[in-house]
């Protein structure tokens, strides 16, 4: 008799009609496998999918290039398909499920015709953990498959783990031809369902990641009690060794990655390293918040990584270990047969193609590299992986910190009076629009907890939910606001960022152990500035004391802003929300 997971593949089968099917175990070998199929027989728009680099200088690395079209998260072209409307609220687009399904069902038509259907198996979390989920992605490209192997634990425990129920996490993803006009991110999270057509880009491809992780579990989440954060976990180890845990929340390709594998400045500080993108949190037995990191992998934005700025993330890239690393869409220089991108070490090559395999023409104003080229690496190969990250249990976080870029207004960083006002400061947050989706950069959009685009219910709900989990927990985390992005009238950066973060980070943990006092302001408390570790810096005072001005002309503004975004939520949004902004605003 089929299990019902052998029941699924089939039927999905007999819908993109592959020529072959393929089930992954996720061994060494079989990475080896796909790496040669994506090399030799496998293309995107003529290209190989897989092309070797310089495995001197980049073992194990391998290049992609992706459909000229395909190159960034789709939110226009991505759904929530609860049955009712409200359900998905004004955050997401919506359309009924069964009407979603017959348009997929139509573009699946023969999908996978001439094409192998990868069957790939997987777990987010660890395997042993009461919190992991297992997971079965189809897909019919092998940089998928590998990108899922690198992200993800794939294994054949996840069918174990299956055995003969029907409660598993389904993904059918097909690139088919990357028709712009035919690429659908269909989410139906009453069947942990997800339905992806046309492109073969991280969060529209890789299921497991923002799909699965964060639509479909923050809706589990929601029903169940715990929640599915869009954060980094990691620990701050201080000179005496103790470890205190954080989780922070900031939108797409605004520092969480570089936070995570931050280098202390700071002597006798280090940062070890859980997770860089996204974080389960469930309350534990001991009335604190604990966090597991369901993925295995980065995949991160190579603009800006050097060893200037995040060494250790040079360091993970170069690590030579087993598992592959992808480079996709960066520039490639051809004498050398290395990856290149803006802000990486060393001069600019003379010889490099850019990331459409054109020869590029610096006097031409175009980019070398695509603005959200990215890289694809396992987690394990990181030097400051914690010894944690395979705890079942998670870590227990005593601070959460929620960020986002903007270059005015937003202090370094602010203290929550308590948890309401936290939840009240994580949903004002705004910050400026990033190239890690496809629109305009640089406007500012409201990005409650960095989780706008991928919140799977009604963002007011979410909003109570939050609310509600403070109240679970004996021992709340205290919330944090930070902001590295303000600039001086010049529009230069005044915070020097990066590894210097661990100042505010000590800050935090300072605040958590009971060690220093704070300023009451009508945002929240803010550090003295004595109480910062600034020695070594060179910034003057005034500048200091600008990132934590607070102009009350302009918060009078963002109020506005504020106001007007939280409307739209209407009846879901719960009243303690109200009752934040109404004191905020007379504070002001
Ligand atoms: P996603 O993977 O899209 O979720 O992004 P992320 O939040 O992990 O962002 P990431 O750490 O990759 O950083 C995005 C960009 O911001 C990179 O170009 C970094 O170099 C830059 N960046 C990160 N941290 C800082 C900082 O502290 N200061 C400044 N000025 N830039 C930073
Ligand atoms: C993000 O955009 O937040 C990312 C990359 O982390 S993606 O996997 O595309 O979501
Ligand atoms: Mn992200």
């Amino acid at each position: 008799m089929a299990t019902p997971l052998e029941k699924w593949v089939n039927e999905q089968s007999k819908l993109a009609k592959p020529d072959k099917i393929y089930w992954c175990d996720g061994s060494i070998k079989e990475a080896r496998r796909l790496i040669e199929i994506g090399m030799k027989e496998e293309k995107i728009s003529g290209n190989p999918v897989f092309q070797e680099l310089n495995q001197k200088s980049w073992p194990n690395a391998y290049f992609h290039r992706s459909h000229p079209t395909d190159v960034a998260r789709t939110e226009h072209l991505t759904y929530v398909c609860h049955p009712d409307k409200d359900v998905a609220g004004p955050n997401n687009n919506w359309m009924e499920p069964s009407e979603a399904k017959k348009m997929m069902a139509k573009l699946s038509d023969g999908c996978m015709k001439g094409k192998t259907m990868y069957v790939l198996p997987y777990m987010m979390g660890h395997p042993d953990s009461p919190y992991a989920k297992a997971c079965v992605q189809l897909t019919d490209v092998s940089y998928v498959a590998i990108s899922m192997r690198i992200m993800t634990r794939m294994s054949k425990k996840a069918v174990d783990r299956i055995g003969n129920s029907d409660d598993f996490f389904k993904g059918f993803h097909s690139v088919r031809d990357f028709d712009p006009n035919k690429r659908f991110i269909m989410h139906f999270p009453d069947e942990r369902l997800v339905w992806s057509i046309g492109s073969g880009y991280g969060g529209n491809a890789l299921l497991g990641k923002k799909c699965f992780s964060l639509r479909i579990a923050s809706w589990l989440g929601y029903q169940e009690g715990w929640l599915a954060e869009h954060m980094v976990i990691l620990g701050i180890e201080d000179p005496q060794g103790k470890v205190t845990y954080v989780a922070a929340a900031m939108p797409s390709a605004c520092g969480k990655t570089n936070l995570a594998m931050l280098e202390s400045v700071l002597p006798g500080y280090k940062v070890w390293t859980i997770g860089d993108d996204i974080a389960w949190l469930n309350a534990g037995p001991d009335g604190k918040l604990y966090a597991i990191n369901p993925e295995a992998g980065l995949f991160g934005v190579a603009r800006g990584t050097s060893m200037k700025t995040n060494p250790n993330m040079m360091r993970t890239l170069k690590a030579d270990k087993f598992y592959p690393t992808l480079f996709t869409n960066t520039a490639l220089n051809t004498n050398t047969n290395e990856p290149w991108w803006d802000g990486i070490d060393g001069s600019i090559p003379k010889n490099l193609i850019d990331w459409q395999g054109n020869p590029w023409d610096a006097s031409k104003n175009s980019k070398a590299a695509h603005a959200n080229s990215r890289f694809t690496v396992s987690i394990y190969n990181s030097p400051t992986l914690s010894k944690e990250f395979d705890n079942p249990r998670g870590v227990p976080i005593s601070a959460i910190i929620l960020g986002g870029k903007r270059t005015h207004l937003i202090p370094l960083v602010t203290e929550a009076f308590d948890w309401q006002h936290g939840v009240f400061l994580g949903a004002r947050t705004g910050s400026e629009t990033t190239a890690a989706a496809m629109h305009k950069e640089g406007v500012l959009r409201r990005d409650p907890m960095a989780m706008l685009p991928f919140c799977g219910y009604n963002m007011g709900d979410y909003f109570k939910h939050w609310l509600g989990m403070g109240k679970k927990l004996k021992h709340p985390p205290k919330i944090y606001s930070v902001n590295w992005f303000r600039t001086d009238d010049n529009g230069d950066f005044i915070w020097p960022g990066f590894g210097d973060n661990i100042r505010v980070l000590k800050w935090i943990i300072d605040r958590v152990n009971g060690n220093v006092g704070a300023n009451q302001t009508p945002i929240g408390m803010i550090p003295d500035i004595k109480d910062l570790a600034l020695g070594g810096l060179d910034i003057p005072k005034e500048k200091i004391e600008k990132l934590f001005e607070i102009n009350s002309c302009e918060w009078k503004e963002e109020l506005q802003d504020i106001e007007k975004f939280i409307t739209q939520f209407g009846k879901h949004t719960p009243p303690e929300i109200w009752q934040e902004y109404d004191k905020l605003s007379k504070k002001l």
